[in-house]
């Protein structure tokens, strides 16, 4: 063909299709139960320079487009260009036969016709007709949020956002949580996914199918031999929890649990001796090696005060009232690194309260540690476990919610660090520590007890006890050797601030920008006043001034939903599956006078065979880790789009990399290794 009329040709092509441009949209469902719709999917782009009418998405694949797991592609002309994408709007609509399905759509990406690729990030449930709209990937804060459809949605969500979430109260002087009338009623973006409600039942009798043990749950004896406790134990076993069972009695391992176990958050240094706890260097130095004065300079001195138990109303289980108490433990850092127990008071107050030491008879010295160890678990449960991890977590979670658009950056930060958390709390409430909850039934502080220690607790909660830098300061702890819990806790703190800095360093260029980012300061002033219920006491912030304040505060809600979760709920059947070394309630009141005790009180003092088996089964539930566990620092929802933090967020995953071969290289040189706090051990998530 002649050149000339080559062009004339495209010049009437061009004509004929109305100078039309093309879409690319490719549409990606999420790979989980039900997400499937065989629905009619509609969509509509919308850009800087206008908009494309509403679009049937009808391809090659017909109704299976849209299946679960499906990733299908289509085309939309528009007669021109429509600018930079601002959003899409999507809706589904049945057809005749078929009823109306819910569809979880995972993202949607369109290649414009200058050839650039825009996503938007989805992951949520469709399952009406009505139109919805989702955001171009790039976060945006409110006061650049300025094309007026962007706008609007922005608003659109937020008002639908309030009305799903909102706060209420479950019981006065504790965290606020999700408002919901039963465990269905719950927005369905925040449920378990179908794999992991399938999994987890959420009982005690589950527990014991799993442990074979139902055969004793109708056991209301006492043990009557140690290893009865040994045969049931068996049933069971983890590498640590057999370490647990050959060592519970020595001093050494009871010390070292202080560091390393499940509540490390109690011990602390100790320079001037309570002024309750009489001991003299006579009594804890008996061969004069050591005085008290001295080490207490040298900082060898450690104090565990579980004053927080004082005067606590103890349960009554299988009709028998049941002993809690709230002792002072004073121990030594000897030249061998070790956490010796030097003296343990079981109550505050002098009366009728002798000064048990490792020198007194075998059983005088071992029911001491015994009640240490059952208060601890009531101390840990409460106020390490359900206040400072799952209830703030959920206060954090409800207040970005209810605050927070998707498109905005913290919220692309924030929101895998909230996965399942409100269901799980749920759970726990109606399971745990509701009037017929397991704990409730069969702890020490179950019923009362339990109001009066979480009121306390939340009372004495600061902010500077949540950052564990500036908590192990407090407790004089810097120094401390083989406290795996602060060596491998402040270097996932230090990763997480590094990585919060530049992510929201990215979108916050000073301080002003933080100043004038309305919802970010609604968002923490919810925290403040439905988590902290306004006391300015603790320290929490009440809005943010500064980029410092916002990262540091950033880095803790991630680290508290985390990593101190995972410090605190990992290990619970490795150190409390032994029973002996965890025991949930204690049936005997504490020995008023040395010499009274023998191998037949210690087991009279244990709880009875069937509370025993309930509390190891509801922590074999609690530690287990279920299939679709998201670790630590993986981000499969893919909310942040843009190169720079899609970058940070690799070289986070790089350095948790790093920091995981460091922990396991370090527990291979371990007889009792540490792995809770390995990257690729813990989860996201409060999510159990
Ligand atoms: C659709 O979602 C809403 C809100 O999450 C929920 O209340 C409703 O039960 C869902 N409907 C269906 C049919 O799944
Ligand atoms: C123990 O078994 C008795 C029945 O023998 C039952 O009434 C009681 O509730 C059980 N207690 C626990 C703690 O499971
Ligand atoms: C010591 O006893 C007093 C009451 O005698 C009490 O108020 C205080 O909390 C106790 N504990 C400590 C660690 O001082
Ligand atoms: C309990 C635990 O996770 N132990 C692991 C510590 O690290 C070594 C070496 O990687 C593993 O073999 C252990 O299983
Ligand atoms: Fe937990």
């Amino acid at each position: 063909m002649h050149s000339s009329s080559r062009l004339r040709l495209v010049i009437i092509l061009l004509l004929s299709k109305g100078n039309m441009v093309n879409y690319e949209v490719t549409v990606f469902t999420g790979n989980r139960a039900e997400a499937t719709t065989l629905n009619n999917v509609f969509i509509k782009l919308v850009g800087t320079d206008g908009e494309s009418k509403r679009k049937w998405l009808m391809g090659l694949k017909g109704a299976s487009a849209f299946i679960r797991g499906a990733v299908s592609s289509f085309n939309i002309c528009c007669p021109a260009s429509l600018g930079e994408l601002v959003l899409i709007q999507l809706d589904k609509q049945r057809l005749p036969l078929f009823p109306e399905d819910s569809w979880f759509p995972a993202k949607v990406e369109v290649k414009s016709p200058e050839g650039n690729i825009y996503r938007f990030p989805i992951h949520g449930w469709i399952n009406n007709s009505n139109t919805h709209y989702f955001r171009e990937g790039t976060a945006l804060k409110v006061f650049e949020d300025t094309h007026h459809l962007g706008a609007y949605s922005r608003l659109q969500e937020m008002k639908k956002r309030e009305q799903d979430y909102n706060w209420a109260v479950y019981m006065e002087g504790m965290p606020h949580c999700i408002k919901a009338d039963n465990p269905l009623s719950l927005p369905c973006e925040v449920m378990f996914s179908f794999t992991k409600a399938s999994e987890f039942a959420f009982t005690a009798s589950t527990g014991l199918v799993e442990l074979k043990l139902k055969g004793l749950a109708d056991c209301k004896k006492p043990w009557t031999d140690i290893d009865s406790i040994s045969r049931v134990f068996w049933c069971k076993q983890t590498e640590i929890s057999e370490y647990v069972e050959e060592h519970w009695k020595e001093d050494a391992f009871f010390g070292y649990q202080f560091l390393n176990g499940v509540n490390p958050r109690l011990i602390r240094r100790c320079s001037a001796l309570p002024s309750n706890l009489s001991v003299t260097d006579d009594m804890v130095f008996p061969s004069g090696q050591y005085s008290l004065a001295e080490e207490m300079k040298k900082g060898n001195i450690f104090l565990c005060d579980y004053r927080n138990l004082d005067g606590v109303k103890a349960n009554t289980i299988n009709g028998k009232q049941q002993y809690l108490t709230a002792p002072l433990v004073l121990l030594h850092r000897t030249p061998d690194a070790k956490m010796m127990p030097l003296a343990i008071q079981l109550k505050q107050t002098p009366a009728d309260n002798p000064v048990f030491l490792p020198s007194d008879s075998e059983y005088d010295w071992l029911t001491a540690k015994i009640f240490v160890r059952s208060a601890d678990f009531n101390e840990h449960q409460l106020n390490t476990h359900l206040l400072r991890t799952h209830l703030l977590a959920e206060v954090f979670a409800v207040s970005l919610l209810r605050n927070l658009p998707m498109v905005h950056p913290l919220y692309k930060l924030l929101i895998p660090h909230t996965r399942y958390t409100l269901q799980i709390n749920y759970l726990a409430r109606l399971f745990l520590i509701s009037e017929t909850g397991v704990f409730t039934k069969f702890s020490a502080s179950g019923g009362e007890g339990m109001t009066t220690i979480l009121k306390r607790s939340l009372s004495s909660m600061t902010y500077s006890s949540l950052c564990l830098p500036e908590d192990i300061a407090e407790r004089g702890l810097e120094a401390v050797p083989n406290f795996y819990y602060k060596d491998d806790g402040l270097r996932l703190w230090e990763i997480i601030h590094r990585f919060v800095e530049r992510v929201l360093g990215h979108y916050y260029k000073s301080d002003t920008d933080v100043q004038k980012d309305s919802e970010l300061q609604k968002w923490i002033g919810d925290i403040f006043e439905h988590g902290f219920l306004s006391q300015a006491s603790t320290g929490i912030p009440q809005g943010f001034s500064t980029m410092t304040e916002l990262n540091k505060f950033v880095t803790m809600v991630i680290f508290t939903g985390s990593c101190q979760h995972a410090a605190v709920n990992s290990g619970q059947y490795d150190y409390g599956g032994w029973m002996p070394n965890t025991p949930i309630t204690l049936q005997l009141p504490p020995p008023t006078r040395k010499g009274t005790t023998s191998e037949e009180t210690m087991l009279q003092t244990f709880p009875d065979v069937n509370t025993t088996v309930q509390g190891m089964s509801t922590m074999w539930l609690l530690s287990k880790q279920s299939s679709d566990f998201v670790p630590f620092g993986e981000y499969p929802e893919e909310h942040f789009t843009e190169e720079i933090p899609c970058e940070l967020i690799k070289d986070f995953q790089a350095e948790l990399k790093k920091l995981s071969s460091d922990i396991k290289a370090r527990n291979s040189t371990l007889k009792l290794p540490y792995p809770y706090l390995d990257p690729t051990a813990l989860e996201n998530s409060v999510a159990i």
